[in-house]
């Protein structure tokens, strides 16, 4: 069992500063707004040459393929402007994001009606599921820019996902498959004591219901 979760839990809450009335409903509980740009991620930032960089389409579809960079960048582009939410307590409102909608990808993909769920693959060694039904939502992207500028590395370069409505973790970075699945099965804080769903606005943080996040753990991190 990975020790995050459960030294998150332990560690009591610090008091939580005010919010402006006017943004207080895109809060999520116990959350405080940043302006800066946390870097979570375990392991290390992988290098790529995007030549032979490519995203593989599996599981439950008619035929397995994968997409090139410049197959996708081919694609409608979209920009998403949304707020996101860490588990580690942050979030960061009105952030601009280009990329591949999810649902403009998927009539290409021949997926199979079967498919439920899928679990996105990533490096190093990442992966994260959600339901189908939560990937075709608008603002869902294969992100490849944010705030007007190529993703840097450390945030995801060259492609990631993003889910805002759901916690950070399931926005992989450094994406490199997506499965389709029948059956739901976690992925890798879903096995580490994180929630399955993880909905920020029901602090669906931890498996356990006895959820404590110390408030300063985002502000440990590293920042742009
Ligand atoms: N490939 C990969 N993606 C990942 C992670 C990771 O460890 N590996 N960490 C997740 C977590 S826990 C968070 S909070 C966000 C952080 O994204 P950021 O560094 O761009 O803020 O990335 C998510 N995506
Ligand atoms: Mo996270």
């Amino acid at each position: 069992m990975h020790n995050k979760a459960e030294r998150l839990k332990k560690v009591k809450a610090v008091k939580q500063a005010a919010v402006a009335p006017e943004i207080a409903h895109r809060v999520p509980p116990g959350q405080t707004v940043t302006e800066r740009f946390p870097i979570l991620h375990e392991g290390d930032v992988p290098e790529y040459d995007l030549s032979t960089w490519s995203l593989r389409i599996f599981g439950e579809v008619e035929e397995e393929r994968s997409f090139s960079f410049d197959e996708l960048l081919a694609l409608p582009q979209t920009t998403s402007i949304c707020d996101i939410h860490c588990v580690t307590r942050w979030s960061k409102l009105d952030t601009e994001w280009v990329g591949v909608r999810f649902i403009d990808l998927l009539p290409l993909l021949g997926v199979k009606p079967e498919a439920k769920y899928v679990m996105i693959h990533a490096d190093e060694d990442y992966d994260t599921n959600l339901p189908l039904e939560d990937m075709l939502r608008e603002e869902v992207l294969l992100a490849h820019r944010f705030d007007g500028e190529p993703l840097t590395d450390k945030h995801g370069w060259p492609m990631r996902l993003l889910v805002p409505h759901l916690y950070f973790w399931k926005s992989a970075k450094w994406i490199r498959g997506i499965e389709f699945m029948k059956e739901d099965r976690p992925g890798f804080w879903e096995r580490n004591g994180f929630h399955n769903y993880a909905d920020p606005f029901l602090e669906q943080r931890f498996t356990s219901e006895e959820d404590e996040m110390p408030e300063d753990e985002w502000m440990k991190k590293e920042f742009d």
